[in-house]
């Protein structure tokens, strides 16, 4: 892949059709799955996420001088279990979203217990391709922990956990943080471990994307609650003005709106500098931290 990559949607067309036939392929299941589970599954999966998850798996694998396409494996994992998370939380006992990335939310589209098992089937896929797929099995098992870690009680499902406690309650920035560090943050620092992991990065390269992930997955959640007050429906996928409805406690609540800018751009700052060492072979990830800041979906 070159790295010259200008911007997000030149560096998500380079990789687009890749990720999405892995999508496709990860999420047949053939006989033995329900008809109805298996449309509720891809419903929700192939419908137009950013994929920014993958593209952080194939870009740290590619800044640490591994072939993206060994990474492909990984990069469908991670967007199985985020695609999961979505799904789980649109539920009506948690977020009770009936719109995502543009379509009605999986329960919405078929029924809550459907929704629920295809996130289940989901989160189980994501292992099975790990284990089956990534080579040597050292490696692959070394993935399947950090993925299982990242993705259950002490990250993203504690700190979604701890977000549903918090609703209609004051909490401090700390308390934010600390939710936010493991429900969204967590996830992507993940996703750059696994592409390191498999580019048999050494652990300078790996503590590195580590310090980038952390202030992106900071970063992206400011910028996910800037878009929740100030964005637009139609460009988001799915209903804004959601958090204050709900008493959620947020960046801009808590810091008002210029603030919270000022500090996501600050930590893309700080995440752009831990990858000085690698120059200009690290364009794409820059591009990507460029990208959280300016989103607008
Ligand atoms: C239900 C176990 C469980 C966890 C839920 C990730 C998560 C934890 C909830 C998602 C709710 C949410 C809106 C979180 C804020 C940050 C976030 C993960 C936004 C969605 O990610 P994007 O913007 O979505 O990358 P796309 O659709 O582009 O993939």
């Amino acid at each position: 892949m070159s790295t010259i990559v200008a911007s997000f949607d030149q560096l998500a067309s380079l990789h687009r059709d890749a990720i999405e036939e892995r999508l496709v392929r990860y999420s047949t299941f053939g006989p033995g799955c329900p008809e109805r589970l298996q449309a509720a599954i891809q419903h929700s999966l192939l419908a137009p996420g950013k994929r920014l998850r993958p593209l952080l798996v194939l870009s740290a694998a590619q800044v640490c001088g591994c072939d993206p396409r060994e990474a492909m494996p990984a990069a469908g994992a991670v967007e199985l279990i985020h695609t999961y998370s979505l799904i789980h939380d649109d539920l009506p006992a948690m977020d009770d979203d009936d719109m995502r990335r543009g379509r009605p939310s999986c329960h919405a589209a078929f029924d809550e217990g459907t929704a629920i098992l295809a996130g289940d089937a989901l989160l189980t896929r994501a292992f099975e391709v790990l284990a089956a797929e990534l080579r040597p099995a050292d490696v692959a098992a070394q993935c399947c922990v950090e993925l299982a870690r990242a993705a259950g009680a002490t990250a993203m499902v504690g700190g979604q956990s701890d977000d549903l406690a918090a609703e209609g309650k004051i909490g401090s920035l700390e308390e934010l943080e600390a939710i936010h560090h493991r429900k969204t943050g967590a996830m992507l620092i993940v996703s750059l471990r696994l592409g390191a992991l498999i580019a048999r990065a050494d652990n300078d390269q790996v503590s590195r994307l580590s310090a980038y992930g952390r202030d992106l997955g900071l970063a992206f959640q400011i910028v996910d609650d800037l878009l929740d007050t100030c964005g637009e429906t139609a460009a988001i996928g799915k209903k804004t003005g959601q958090d204050q409805e709900r008493g959620k406690l947020t960046f801009p609540a808590l810091l008002g709106e210029a603030e919270s800018r000022r500090r996501a751009s600050a930590l893309i700052d700080a995440a752009i500098a831990q990858l000085s060492p690698w120059g200009p072979s690290a364009a794409p990830l820059i591009t990507l931290a460029q990208f959280v800041l300016q989103r607008k979906r």
